[in-house]
């Protein structure tokens, strides 16, 4: 299955003398790693205990005792002075390591195996500059403990959804029509590609629970610790998505509310259960009172009151509750002008903050919405400081091109971690989600039983880049890719690799905002085809119970969210961007009509005006895809002939798509507005 870490990434590390010190079962994965490539590459292994040998790499726990090996003494000492030189008193943690060079040996120390794993890749990702003489130590720990995958996978096929709900990568990798798939190698390989990125939580079903998933916590707890197991070593703890309802649905009681003795007790039992079979398992994720998933509002109950029954249950293993803020009501009546969706999630959670349990992550989704291409960062992030918080990205791209488009999100995903929603300079995103306080970055995954993993080859590229921002939100995305890049496309594996990695940072670095310019306009969102969501379908969802609207009509366009002639969302915010986003001459242009209803003559800061810069975009955006195309080319007979015919087949695909949005959108507004273009183009 092509992804990154081909064997080919492997050859700097395979030619080497290599000593691994220390037991567990990740350092078995590690020595297992570097015993298939040293076979590969010509290198050799020993593991502790040895002595008199010598070596170029060692990769050492500090807790593994004493050895009367130079190298490993070596190593520890380097370590230690190495930690003393960076200085801040702070150790290696869980799943810290350092490197550093001892004398002729690159040394790798952890005090954890989890961070022996992390070194051991991070030694793949510098390839052979991880042996240079003059490379200063480093330590690296992430900045976020838990960095999670969510897995929108149904066991039992689901009639409109299928096997993986908003999948675009063929069938699950965990089930199959109502059943384990049954395919542990695929799983573990999938453990070792998210291990490498820094992903360490995995939740293996849908958030949409029906019956044959909500058994997975009872009756089929087996089939997860088959997952568990073959997750483990590989540094990933699996979670599961529960139903609200599980009391009743599984348990047989006549309530679910979670003030009720029997329901806690319930809980508790069935949670204790699962420990004993997953001894380090996760935890539960829970959709609530949403889109038609049950909740504590049944029984008169808040949001706080349900985690916090879950997580009574979930502390005394240690395990935590991630809680899903996408709590709206999705049968609004179009015509009232009262209710906006963008509100929800912080009118119903804001009011709560101090009443969650320390092992509850109030996990958001990043925008106000719901995953569009461009939204504003979510209030809620900025309005809990006594909640652990987690900010949900969409991997999967259920909006963004459905893995047919190129859409490289790593750029947008770095701009919402440095958001400082305190106003510019202050503590980010990153920052709510960091450390003991915060609650980490959760994603929807994209991945499947596709033979390149993500349906389109370069959207692995967006899974890897999840890892490694959740790993550090200060990354530079574009670095990022190009570690993807080297890590996928080995020099060994593609006859000019400094073409192909050019040629891939042209088509991709800027393939988000193509496709925000030919797609829906300046953050008004939602334009797509209700149901699959691909595609344009401008009015699709104007005149319908979910909320999203764009309010279009001769006049002009957008939303009005300000507080003194809207829906009053603005003040969701804390008081600079309260500001900079209620009146139109102070909003950024790319957030227009997300906070505002402007006619289509208004002026942009960018000079244009909205219906100019409409036309003006929608040209672009396909014009960038046709070059985007032209480029893919180029690379025809470069790399691995599978690779290429998928991305090409996607290309012809997105040109078309991209030209179909293009004459939607300028048609539409042309015949809303009556305002021609100014460049005189083709306007059907
Ligand atoms: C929406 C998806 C829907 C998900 C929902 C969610 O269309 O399939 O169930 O998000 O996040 O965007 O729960």
């Amino acid at each position: 299955h092509a992804a990154w870490l081909p064997p080919e990434a492997f050859r700097a590390l395979g030619a080497r003398r290599i000593l691994v010190h220390g037991h567990g079962l990740l350092v078995d994965t590690v020595l297992a790693e570097v015993s298939r490539a040293c076979a590969r590459y010509g290198g050799r292994v020993w593991h502790s205990p040895s002595w008199d040998v010598d070596v170029d790499l060692v990769l050492a726990l500090r807790g593994a005792g004493e050895l009367p090996n130079p190298a490993v003494e070596a190593a520890r000492a380097v370590g230690e002075a190495a930690l003393v030189e960076i200085g801040d008193g702070e150790t290696l943690g869980d799943e810290g390591f350092l490197l550093a060079r001892a004398g002729e040996v690159t040394v790798v120390v952890a005090d954890a195996p989890a961070g022996l794993l992390y070194g051991l890749f991070h030694v793949v990702r510098l390839c052979a500059a991880a042996y240079d003489p003059a490379r200063p130590p480093e330590r690296h720990r992430p900045a976020l403990h838990r960095r999670m995958l969510n897995h929108w996978d149904n066991v039992a096929v689901h009639p409109v959804m299928g096997q993986v709900e908003r999948g675009y990568a063929g069938g699950s990798i965990f089930w199959c029509a109502g059943r384990p798939r049954g395919d542990l190698a695929r799983i573990r390989d999938y453990g070792r590609l998210l291990a490498a990125s820094g992903v360490n939580a995995i939740s293996v079903n849908n958030v949409n629970v029906a019956r044959t998933e909500a058994l997975l916590l009872t009756d089929r707890l087996g089939d997860v610790a088959e997952i568990a197991d073959v997750l483990r070593p590989y540094g990933i703890r699996v979670h599961l998505s529960v139903t609200f309802a599980a009391p009743v649905v599984l348990g047989g009681l006549a309530t679910a509310d979670p003030m009720d003795e029997a329901v806690r007790a319930w809980w508790a039992t069935t949670t204790r259960n699962v420990y004993e079979r997953i001894p380090d398992f996760g935890g539960y994720v829970v959709k609530a009172d949403s889109e038609g998933q049950p909740g504590p509002f049944t029984y008169g109950r808040d949001h706080a009151d349900g985690a916090n029954v879950l997580a009574e249950a979930l502390a005394p293993h240690g395990g935590v509750v991630h809680w899903r803020a996408f709590v709206y009501n999705h049968h609004q009546d179009w015509r009232d002008r009262s209710t906006d969706r963008a509100r929800a999630a912080y009118d119903h959670f804001a009011p709560l903050d101090g009443r969650f349990h320390t092992n509850v992550v109030v996990q958001v989704k990043f925008g106000p919405v719901d995953f569009q291409t461009r939204e504003p960062v979510s209030p809620v992030l900025a309005a809990m400081p006594a909640t652990r918080l987690a900010m949900e990205l969409q991997v999967t791209q259920e909006y963004t091109g459905q893995q047919r488009h190129v859409c490289h999100l790593g750029p947008w995903w770095s701009e919402l971690l440095r958001f400082g929603p305190w106003g510019p300079g202050g503590r980010t995103i990153a920052d709510v989600a960091t450390g003991e306080a915060g609650g980490g970055l959760v994603a929807v995954a994209n991945t499947g039983d596709d033979l390149f993993w993500t349906g389109h080859p370069l959207a692995q590229a967006n899974l890897y880049t999840f890892g490694r921002l959740a790993w550090d939100p200060r990354l530079d995305p574009t670095a990022v890719l190009d570690e993807w890049i080297a890590l996928t496309f080995p020099p060994s594996a593609t006859a000019d690799p400094e073409l192909v990695g050019r040629t891939l940072h042209e088509i991709m670095d800027d393939s988000w905002r193509t496709y925000e310019r030919y797609t829906a306009p300046l953050g008004v969102g939602f334009m797509v085809n209700p149901g699959d969501h691909y595609g344009p379908g401008i009015d699709g969802y104007e005149y319908t119970r979910w909320g999203t609207y764009h309010f279009a009509d001769r006049d002009g366009v957008g939303v009005d969210r300000s507080r003194a002639s809207g829906t009053g969302f603005a003040a969701q915010y804390p008081p600079y961007w309260a500001q900079v986003y209620e009146s139109p001459e102070s909003c950024p242009d790319e957030l227009l009509l997300f906070f505002h209803h402007v006619p289509y003559e208004h002026v942009l800061h960018s000079g244009s005006t909205v219906i100019q810069h409409i036309y003006d975009t929608h040209f672009a955006g396909v014009e960038e895809v046709a070059v985007m195309r032209r480029r893919w080319q180029t690379l025809n007979g470069m790399i691995d002939a599978a690779v290429y015919e998928r991305v090409a087949e996607r290309l012809d695909e997105q040109v078309r798509s991209a030209t179909e949005w293009r004459d939607q959108v300028n048609t539409y507004f042309f015949r809303k507005s009556g305002v021609p273009d100014e460049r005189g183009r083709r306007i059907y």
